[in-house]
């Protein structure tokens, strides 16, 4: 059933989309007087977050008037089981928008089943658009791309903090990357999963966990990395979720089992 959706002409007015959204985060002026609070610490949203949001979710609609959608900014988060589902992170790493770091992303992805059927992650600082389809294989600016093989000795980590909840979360997260870093080559911190999710997935990184995040923070990751050959689930080994947040381990094939032992070691 989810071979065809979306149809290819739907996708291609979806990617279109997507680079409009990333034209309204780059475009966007006085971002740090449009910032509010949300629960937790430290947890901002801007009006470019909402703006954006608002924009994929009309657009989308008239694209694929089949599908339901699911976004970070919305107060209630609710993942249909009998259609398909676009979830939405307007704007992935919104501290480093709000700190115009360039590196936050468009994130869209598509829920079917329970399952990812469909990604698109757009970094419009650098013009990079990452998709994949289940069954398709991924791509970067529309060329093949595929994870790296090098072994946990070799491989780069990239870290997320949960910085929404540290207080319940920041020893567990130290200590595995601890852990990690006394045996891989190094770890970042890019302050966006699913930039992070992309680069392992190209194959510039090899490594990432963080111990909350939100579907939309790896929706449109998941079957970005699953198509290019890499593996990626919850700490423990079970599937990822998208009716609900949770762990998130991902891994190129050749560090998978090395670096997945490490790390359960600390749960
Ligand atoms: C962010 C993630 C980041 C994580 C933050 C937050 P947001 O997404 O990309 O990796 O550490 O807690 O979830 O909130 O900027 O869309």
């Amino acid at each position: 059933m989810y071979r065809n959706f979306p149809s290819p002409q739907q996708e291609a007015q979806i990617l279109c989309a997507i680079r409009r959204a990333g034209e309204i985060m780059t475009s966007a002026l006085e971002v740090q007087d449009a910032v509010s609070a949300k629960p937790g610490t430290r947890n901002y949203v801007t009006a470019y977050d909402v703006k954006v949001q608002k924009y994929l979710f009309s657009t989308l609609a008239e694209i694929a008037p089949e599908a339901a959608f699911l976004g970070e900014e919305e107060d209630v988060h609710v993942l249909p089981e009998d259609k398909p589902c676009f979830v939405i992170d307007p704007i992935d790493g919104t501290l480093n928008f709000i700190r115009d770091l360039h590196c936050s992303c468009v994130s869209v992805g598509i829920v079917w089943g329970g399952k990812a059927v469909w990604g698109a992650v757009y970094n419009p600082y650098t013009k990079e658009l990452f998709r994949a389809r289940k069954g398709g294989g991924a791509y970067l600016n529309d060329q093949p791309i595929h994870v790296s093989e090098l072994s946990l000795e070799d491989a780069l980590l990239s870290v997320g903090s949960s910085p929404y909840i540290r207080e319940t979360n920041w020893e567990k997260t130290f200590a595995i990357a601890s852990s990690l870093f006394l045996r891989c080559s190094d770890f970042r911190r890019s302050g966006s999963a699913a930039y992070d999710l992309c680069t392992l997935a190209c194959g510039r990184t090899d490594l990432f966990f963080e111990l909350i995040l939100g579907p939309w923070d790896y929706c449109a990751g998941a079957i970005i990395i699953e198509e290019a050959g890499g593996s990626i689930h919850q700490l423990d080994g079970a599937p990822l979720r998208y009716d609900t947040g949770c762990p998130v381990f991902a891994s190129n094939a050749a560090s998978h089992d090395a670096a997945l032992r490490l790390l359960q070691e600390k749960l």
